[in-house]
């Protein structure tokens, strides 16, 4: 029997159950999820819909007899709209309202082993995206946000009106301790703000933790003593257990660095265990997003980045990979967009072109610095401004350490390319239109950018 059939034969009728309808008026405090879903073939949408509010709320396969022990009415999630996806035949948007009593405060764990925990697997349906969510200020209000946030991340490192610049240590992994503290110092006495550990450098046999935080801190050290400015190295603490992040965290604080690093593999719980540790501790703290695409990039199944994005807001952390749209990883201009203004907006109106579904508020919860990393150069840095705005890091990992004059030089152009358009920003000039010229003639009194505009040119 097909999956429909089996389902069809199946014991619920969700839509019949109390999980759909359409004269539902969602409550402020509700939480409202839009979900992209595709029915199986012979699956009725309203159905479908309905057995997606039911599966992520109180349903199982069976009518149970405890249903009336509970107050059922208000704990089922209720379908209110349903939509066809323009240009996307077989495809519904299903927005749904959940009771915010069905989560515990401040918790994502909670929430997520609800909204996206049986749900995607479920036979009626061949696929499912969650595309976007409303929190409601009363559940905002359970989470402490970040720790820090842009304003107070700016006024720390005395640095103000321009993206900070970083570069990715490369290559990923092999390195020695010794070697590895070189390329930050270069980084960084070349003109970068930060440098950062890759996504998969812990604790490896080439380079243990310790090495790496002491010989990068050194660079850090010796890097500011030589330019006078405040400088940073995203050390990543990510490890197989909590006990060892904290340790590397401490560690990390003890030595005197401003931040700290995680990968989104590590899990809600951790990063929101992390957040904690940041809050009391005054430090930064950087989350890269190792894993996302695996769920975010299909555009009809999974969970759509901003989405995770929205959740990290609430989770605390201080920085997120967000995209870049011009450099090496998929994204789009419009998409991104909603990405960057769910970490940096008070508050985001409803905008269908980003992607935004649901009016957001964020209820004075700091903002998150969005960062544009993966395949950038200092040829690019018009568009990236253009494109991204002033609140962000820009991170050139082999647009540094692949510069053909050196890691130093490397880090120069980009600075050079950075000031050269903010200059030129505040004299009113455009970046799009401007920004080639800009470059060029910034070039000409800077060596280091012109070689990297030549090298990369066709990039
Ligand atoms: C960039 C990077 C980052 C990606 C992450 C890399 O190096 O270190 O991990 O940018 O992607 O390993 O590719 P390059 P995202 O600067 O040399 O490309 O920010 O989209 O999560
Ligand atoms: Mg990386």
């Amino acid at each position: 029997r097909s999956a429909a059939d089996r389902y069809k034969a199946g014991v619920m009728q969700y839509k019949d159950m109390g999980y759909f309808d359409l004269d539902y008026e969602p409550k402020d405090t509700d939480i409202l999820c839009c979900f992209r879903i595709t029915p199986q073939d012979g699956v009725d949408p309203h159905e479908a819909a309905a057995a997606v509010a039911g599966e992520s709320s109180t349903a199982t396969w069976t009518v149970v007899w405890t249903d009336r022990l509970t107050a059922c009415e208000k704990y089922r999630a209720k379908c209110y709209r349903v939509d066809p996806v323009p240009g996307a035949p077989g495809q519904f948007f299903a927005y749904i309202a959940y009771d915010l009593d069905l989560f515990e405060p401040g918790s994502i764990a909670n929430l997520t082993a609800s909204i996206i925990g049986n749900v995607f697997g479920f036979k009626p349906l061949k696929a499912l995206r969650l595309e976007d969510m409303r929190l409601p200020v009363a559940y905002v209000k359970t989470f402490d946000g970040p720790a820090t946030g842009i304003v107070v991340e700016r006024e720390r490192l005395d640095k103000f009106g321009r993206p900070l610049l970083g570069a990715t240590v490369k290559p990923k992994l092999g390195l020695s301790g010794r070697n590895y503290g070189r390329v930050v110092y270069e980084a960084l006495k070349g003109g970068l703000d930060f440098t950062k550990d890759d996504e998969n450098i812990n604790s490896q046999p080439f380079m243990h933790w310790r090495d790496r935080f002491l010989y990068c801190m050194e660079a850090v050290k010796r890097a500011e003593a030589m330019t006078g400015e405040v400088k940073g190295t995203y050390l990543n603490v990510t490890a197989a257990t909590m006990e060892d992040m904290y340790e590397r965290a401490e560690f990390a604080k003890e030595l005197g660095s401003v931040i700290v690093m995680i990968d989104l593999v590590v899990g809600y719980t951790a990063i929101q265990s992390m957040a904690k540790w940041a809050r009391r501790n005054d430090m930064i703290l950087h989350l890269h997003r190792a894993g996302h695409s695996t769920y975010t990039r299909q555009k009809s199944h999974g969970v759509s980045f901003r989405v995770i994005a929205k959740w990290m807001r609430l989770a605390g952390v201080d920085h997120i990979h967000a995209g870049t749209v011009v450099g090496k990883l998929e994204g789009d201009p419009h998409t991104t967009k909603g990405y960057y203004d769910v970490c940096r907006e008070d508050f985001n109106p409803m905008r269908l072109e980003n992607g935004l579904f649901f009016d957001q508020p964020w209820a004075s919860l700091r903002k998150v610095m969005p960062v544009a990393s993966g395949g950038i150069h200092a040829g690019q840095m018009h568009q990236l401004l253009h494109l991204l705005g002033e609140d962000c890091v820009l991170q050139f990992g082999g647009g540094t350490i692949g510069h053909p004059m050196g890691i130093a030089a490397g880090a120069t152009a980009n600075r050079v390319a950075l000031e050269a358009m903010i200059l030129a920003r505040n004299e009113g000039r455009d970046y799009l239109a401007e920004g080639p010229e800009i470059l060029e003639r910034a070039a000409r009194f800077c060596q280091p950018l012109a070689q990297a505009l030549e090298v990369w040119k066709d990039v």
